[in-house]
């Protein structure tokens, strides 16, 4: 099982003014902006209640984001589960027939591990899972 409901990534053109947006509008706050690397994207985490908005936007026009943003334009991205054993998460997921898109964990905002599975086979929705990285271990 999973542990929580980590965040709700939402991908957007201006980094800074959705930012503002969400502060503004729904009062919330602002805990990190960072880039991942890896994803090509700069990512700012917003606190909200027992979970976290994750604005997303794209840092080349390669990113996964880019062609999001591109196709469909800004809105909903992916929502990310936390657990605790992400390797035997996926292990999990492949069993039940779900496509995993990362077979091994990456390197995600935090530092965390993250993996990514296939929307075409959890029903339309991009479903991540992160897993916190404790002092000590290596990264993925
Ligand atoms: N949610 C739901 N469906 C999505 C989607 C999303 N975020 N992104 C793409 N799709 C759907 C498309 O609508 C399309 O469906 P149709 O075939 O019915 O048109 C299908 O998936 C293929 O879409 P595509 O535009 O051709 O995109 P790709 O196949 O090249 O890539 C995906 C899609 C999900 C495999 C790719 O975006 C990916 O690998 N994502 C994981 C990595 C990622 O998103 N990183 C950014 C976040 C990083 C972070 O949080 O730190």
């Amino acid at each position: 099982p999973v542990e929580q409901l980590d965040h709700i990534g939402i991908a957007v053109n201006d980094l800074e003014a959705s930012v503002e947006f969400y502060e503004r509008t729904f009062g919330l706050k602002l805990e990190r902006i960072e880039t991942v690397e890896d994803q090509s994207v700069r990512v700012a985490f917003l606190s909200a209640g027992s979970t976290h908005l994750e604005l997303l936007c794209p840092t080349d026009d390669g990113a996964a984001v880019a062609k999001f943003l591109a196709k469909r334009g800004p809105g909903l991205h992916h929502i990310a589960f936390s657990v605790e054993d992400i390797e035997r998460s996926l292990a999990g997921a492949a069993a039940q027939g779900m496509v995993l898109i990362d077979e091994q964990p990456r390197l995600g905002a935090g530092g965390k591990k993250i993996a990514f599975l296939h929307p075409k086979s959890t029903g339309g929705v991009l479903t991540e899972y992160c897993q916190t990285v404790m002092e000590g271990e290596a990264h993925a």
